[in-house]
């Protein structure tokens, strides 16, 4: 591995300050969440980050999925590996983000909305349950003239992989489909996160429309599950759903696609494309790393630390067993953390 890297990995998706806090089946009532989902807050949820902070003794911690994953893989790679790009207010919550990707060692080209305020998330752990509810705020004004400023758009030149949240797919479909068209064009790699359920049930023609550029599709259970249903694939199981992911057109012929699906504590599924026109993709599947009950914290970013230890392991060209690997591995340090964090002094995989 070399010892510092040139930003190979870009990121891109919506910087958001997560209000976490330990709650109860009357304040998931109260506000109509589920124990275990992430959606995006309508007007009766407003009073929801006060009530944690007042009420529920939350915490301020830097989120944003993307940009978890983000921190994640620079914990991995060599200094200087990875930048972020989404959209933050002028205001004290974007500091503490700063704050925060500093510490990482993360760099970020945010782009800075005049009027809104950072993005926040309010999440209600109710045992290894997490309800994410959030009001994007700033996070929902990225815009790609953004992304096309000469001083950006070198830097995503010079990237060579790109991963993108689908939780941007609510936000500003331009940019990812400007990062799409980069990486097809010069034969780098794009990955896309399916995120969360609702973006395959409600941003199903967003998602889409990327679908011909992923190099690399991640997702759990659930997302397989709303993206089944959402394109008429009848009970197909996760399995099935990683082989029809793996199989979809392609715009760049050279990568076959790899589509991978995390299921809690159940073994990580991985379907790959035999060949450019998807074939029929072989399945393998890898059990997690074991952790003792007692030993997790919360499970709030286990996906996207999973994201970024196998995405860490892509950057490095490492095979594809090995990537699985170190998003395990990453995944099973973040759960013994507060909320999406990674252990200080720094643990090397
Ligand atoms: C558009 N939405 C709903 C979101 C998010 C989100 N990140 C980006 N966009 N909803 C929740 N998150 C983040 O997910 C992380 C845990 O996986 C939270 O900020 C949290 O850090």
């Amino acid at each position: 591995m070399a010892t510092t890297g040139n930003f190979q990995l870009l990121c891109l998706e919506n910087p958001l300050l997560d209000i976490q806090g330990v709650g109860d089946e009357a304040l998931l009532q109260k506000y109509g969440l589920k124990a275990n989902d992430a959606i995006l807050a309508g007007p009766q949820h407003m009073p929801l980050y006060e009530d944690l902070l007042q009420n529920y003794d939350a915490k301020l911690i830097a989120g944003g999925a993307a940009q978890n994953t983000a921190r994640g893989v620079q914990y991995i790679l060599p200094p200087n590996s990875v930048v972020y790009i989404g959209c933050v207010g002028k205001d004290k919550y974007a500091d503490i983000l700063k704050e925060a990707v500093r510490k990482a060692g993360l760099r970020v080209e945010y782009r800075y909305d005049d009027e809104q305020p950072t993005g926040r998330c309010g999440v209600v752990i109710t045992g290894h349950n997490r309800s994410m509810c959030t009001d994007l705020a700033a996070a929902n004004c990225y815009k790609l003239d953004h992304l096309k400023q000469p001083d950006v758009w070198a830097v995503v030149e010079s990237a060579t992989v790109f991963y993108v949240g689908g939780y941007h797919l609510t936000v500003c479909v331009p940019a990812i489909m400007a990062l799409c068209e980069e990486a097809a064009s010069k034969d780098k790699t794009f990955i896309l996160s399916l995120s969360a359920p609702f973006i395959p049930q409600f941003f199903k023609d967003q998602l889409d429309q990327t679908a011909p550029y992923w190099d690399y599709v991640i997702g759990n259970e659930a997302e397989a599950e709303s993206y089944a249903a959402s394109h008429n694939l009848g009970s197909a199981s996760v399995s099935d759903v990683a082989k029809h992911l793996a199989a979809l057109p392609k715009a760049n012929p050279k990568r076959p696609r790899v589509a991978v699906i995390t299921q809690g504590t159940g073994p990580t599924v991985v379907a790959t494309a035999s060949g450019a026109d998807g074939g029929t993709p072989t399945i393998k599947e890898f059990p997690v790393h074991a952790i003792a009950e007692d030993q997790i914290n919360d499970t709030n970013g286990a996906g996207d630390a999973f994201a970024g230890g196998f995405v860490a392991g892509v950057v490095d060209g490492k095979p594809l067993e090995t990537c699985v690997d170190m998003g395990q591995w990453l995944a099973k340090l973040s759960i013994q953390e507060l909320g999406p964090s990674y252990p200080f002094p720094k643990q090397a995989y």
